[in-house]
């Protein structure tokens, strides 16, 4: 072999070193080209509407048994990106993350480029430090002293929490981890009607059972209700079941509500439960002087999931699990498999952090995170945060004076905004009996026009006897005023019969 080329793997025998490289250029300038800056242009739709049967025809999914040239591996990329929704657009506002940072994306090149596993520092001694480095500035922003305690990045905000229950489990019954739920008291875990659906998947899941999860009501601005968490709790004890877990939420999912953590925090103690605080998304508030308020009485919790891909738009996925106790995750997790931790390494085998997780292999997610704050530093990061505040003022602003738009929550705490459109011909009819059910129709209409025309993207959801309303979610603070007058203006075009 020529020690100059590069060893591209491919089974193949045909193409050569060098039309391997130009493969990867010519690839890299198209996704460059057509997934970066045409996809994140306003004058670009946000995506090209396909139902499933008709991508299934226009897509060349097939596999087959021989090799494909250069040519039509370039065109599928073209494809892929054509019927691909561009969550970095503008106009993507329908979920929790959205935008394209350029320090983030290459930051995911690279480590996709150098693909290491984080679960030795032989393996991966860059990103093993980074991962520390990154852990403790975020668990200084908690408040936890010097940023002591332990964490992890872990494949997304459901799994953060799913360690949460885990920790808290072990901590009140370190046995569990050889014996199992064998033995053990029933155990209840809490949250409000209107936490992320992750706790009851984990709480079934990780054999709690889901029964187990004790629902807690909010109040009208969708905050925990704290005097129904103590009856609750009460409940249980006269249940003889035994309370493991609080989990409080700091930003929910659809209405954006901070729990009241500090009052959570008091009961907690007072009844010796871990706290864990689901800031998946609320959490990027926290590096914003002008907003971390929302979050006080963090410094508290056993536990926080906060997640740089939402608010902080770090690229999909960026999650991660802190805790203030420094060997729960170690202890809970770890099973000393001989063939990566051997204890009799030639370095300080502490920086083998791999075996706190339950994952073996595990990409690094935290080199872009790591790259944008470098990037940006922390004031940047706060600005860009204080700049999606600033939007969704102006936007709330915007639709409280505007004929058509009635606001769910007229004082949004964060940067989600739920909002109904009455189209012209239901304007009046309010008293009318079957007004709900119409007007339930609406933005599942007006979201369906939007998708087929690919002018923007927006969620909407019911929440208990609310009919349909949207939800529009505010982390990509390239966004303008101007943008958010398109918004209004758009739906109210889509929806003006
Ligand atoms: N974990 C995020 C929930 C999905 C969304 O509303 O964007």
């Amino acid at each position: 072999a020529d020690e100059k080329t590069p060893a591209i793997c491919d089974f193949r025998s045909a193409p050569n070193a060098a039309e391997h490289e130009q493969f990867v250029r010519d690839a890299v300038g198209l996704m460059l080209k057509q997934a970066v800056f045409r996809a994140t242009d306003r004058r670009s739709p946000v995506l090209n509407w396909k139902s499933p049967e008709q991508l299934q025809a226009a897509f060349d999914f097939k596999l087959n048994h021989s090799a494909t040239t250069h040519g039509h591996l370039l065109q599928l990329i073209e494809d892929t990106i054509e019927h691909s929704v561009k969550t970095g657009h503008p106009y993507f506002i329908n979920q929790l993350f959205s935008s394209v940072d350029p320090y983030g994306l290459i930051g995911q090149w690279l480590t996709d480029a150098l693909n290491p596993s984080v679960y030795t520092f032989e393996v991966a001694p860059v990103m093993t430090i980074m991962e520390e480095t990154v852990l403790t500035e975020m668990r200084k922003f908690l408040g936890y002293p010097d940023g002591k305690g332990d964490g992890i990045f872990c494949p997304g905000g459901s799994i953060a929490n799913g360690y949460a229950i885990n920790c808290a489990r072990y901590h009140a019954f370190p046995e569990v981890k050889t014996k199992g739920m064998h033995g053990l008291p029933r155990l209840v875990v809490y949250t409000s009607v209107d936490a992320h659906y992750s706790i009851k998947k984990l709480c079934a899941f990780e054999g709690i059972g889901s029964d187990n999860l004790y629902l807690i009501n909010t109040d009208a601005k969708g905050k925990m209700d704290v005097a129904h968490l103590r009856r609750q709790i009460q409940k249980t004890l006269e249940e003889n079941a035994v309370p493991i877990m609080v989990s409080a939420t700091a930003g929910t999912t659809v209405l954006g509500a901070f729990d009241p953590i500090e009052e959570i925090a008091r009961v907690c103690q007072e009844y010796g439960i871990w706290l864990h605080v689901d800031a998946a998304w609320g959490g990027g508030a926290l590096v914003s002087k002008k907003h971390r308020h929302l979050l006080t009485g963090i410094h508290r919790a056993d536990s926080v999931t906060w997640n740089p891909h939402k608010m902080l738009t770090a690229p999909q996925q960026c999650s991660t699990f802190l805790t203030k106790h420094e060997h729960v995750l170690t202890d809970s997790n770890s099973s000393c498999a001989q063939y990566l931790f051997q204890k009799d390494k030639f370095y300080d085998t502490s920086y083998d952090t791999g075996d706190k997780h339950i994952q073996c292999g595990r990409r690094a997610d935290v080199f872009k995170f790591w790259f944008m704050w470098k990037a940006k530093g922390t004031d940047g990061l706060e600005a860009h945060v204080n700049e999606n505040f600033d939007n969704a003022k102006y936007f709330t602003q915007k639709i409280r004076n505007r004929v058509g738009f009635e606001l769910v929550l007229d004082e949004p705490e964060y940067t989600n905004i739920t909002f109904w459109y009455v189209p012209p011909s239901l304007r009046g009819r309010q008293n009318e009996p079957d007004f709900k059910n119409k007007l339930h129709k609406v933005a599942p209409k007006i979201k369906e026009r939007m998708m087929k025309e690919g002018t923007m993207m927006i969620t909407y959801q019911p929440v208990n006897d609310l009919p349909n309303f949207f939800r529009l979610v505010l982390q990509n603070s390239s966004l303008t005023t101007a943008d958010m007058d398109y918004f209004v203006d758009e739906i109210e075009r889509l929806g003006s019969d």
